[in-house]
């Protein structure tokens, strides 16, 4: 199917840091980042559990668990700046996201901490706010309201970031990331669609701000329908480039223009997320005598 020509990416100049640390290089996202992150960077370090294939040149592959608190140190070593795609990017059982998403996040803040590495880009998620309803404009500023526990675990992770601002000067970007796929695949994703290239202005606008200080992003592209509001992160200069309107007729044709209020999947920002997990459910003990 033809797809509504992309507008051409901005020549941006390379950001030209020493080492670069990729966390979560071998995920959905961070197999699309690896490659455009190279250019920004003498060293790109990329890091995951699974596979991270062969090192292309100015690479060093570093595969690493999140929750062996020594990997996590040696991750770090030699590191300018850190993008942190790594851990757990959906719902789950509890015990992946706690040691991947939890004691993981916090590994990694006291590795930089005692590193001196001053600089994150941290990927949170839209679903630290998923039960806001697609009715409602939100800011940085709207208190969490995560529709699950791995929305809980990222919010954990703006909290932390938060701490290690305040208390260590550690400046986070944190990246409420939207839906990053090919094309808008559905009504919702009109308003939460993030071109893999807007990501890429994203972290690069992250990186290269002189003062991020503690900053919450939401991660969307220049989408007509809009529930989140990037005011107070202007400082980060973000300027997306494309458009989900570029796919409503497709979408629309699709999806008839139903709205079940009374349903949260349609109703609420974080769509079926709202009715996934947790996940950790068992048979019930057997009543005691
Ligand atoms: C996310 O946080 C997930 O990582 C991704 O798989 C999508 O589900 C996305 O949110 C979304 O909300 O569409």
């Amino acid at each position: 199917m033809p797809q509504p020509p992309m507008r051409a990416p901005d020549p941006t100049p390379p950001l030209r840091l020493n080492r670069l640390l990729l966390t979560g290089a071998g995920g959905g996202i961070g197999r699309q980042l690896r490659p455009r992150l190279r250019a920004h960077c003498a060293a790109l370090r990329v890091s995951d559990i699974g596979p991270l294939g062969e090192a292309a040149p100015g690479e060093e592959l570093a595969p690493c668990r999140l929750e062996d608190r020594a990997a996590v140190e040696a991750l770090l070593q030699g590191v300018d700046a850190v993008v942190h795609l790594g851990g757990i990017s959906v719902e789950d059982r509890w015990q992946p996201i706690l040691e991947a998403n939890i004691v993981g996040v916090y590994h990694l803040y006291e590795a930089a901490r005692r590193q001196g590495v001053k600089r994150i880009v941290f990927a949170s998620s839209n679903h630290v706010t998923g039960f806001y309803g697609q009715h409602e404009t939100i800011d940085a500023l709207a208190p969490p309201r995560p529709d699950g526990l791995y929305g809980v675990s990222k919010a954990f992770g703006e909290t932390l970031s938060r701490l290690y601002w305040d208390r260590y000067g550690i400046q986070t970007v944190c990246l409420r990331i939207g839906s990053v796929t090919p094309a808008p695949e559905n009504r919702r994703m009109l308003a939460t669609w993030l071109s893999i290239d807007d990501l890429e202005r994203l972290v690069l606008a992250s990186l290269r701000t002189p003062v991020a200080g503690h900053s919450i992003v939401f991660g969307m592209s220049d989408n007509s329908v809009r529930w989140w509001d990037n005011r107070h992160a202007a400082h980060i200069g973000y300027r997306p480039q494309d458009t989900s309107e570029a796919w409503r007729a497709q979408v629309e044709a699709a999806e008839p223009p139903w709205l079940d209020a009374a349903n949260p999947v349609v109703a609420c920002q974080g769509g079926r997320f709202v009715r996934l997990g947790p996940c950790d459910d068992e048979p019930a003990a057997p009543a005691g005598g």
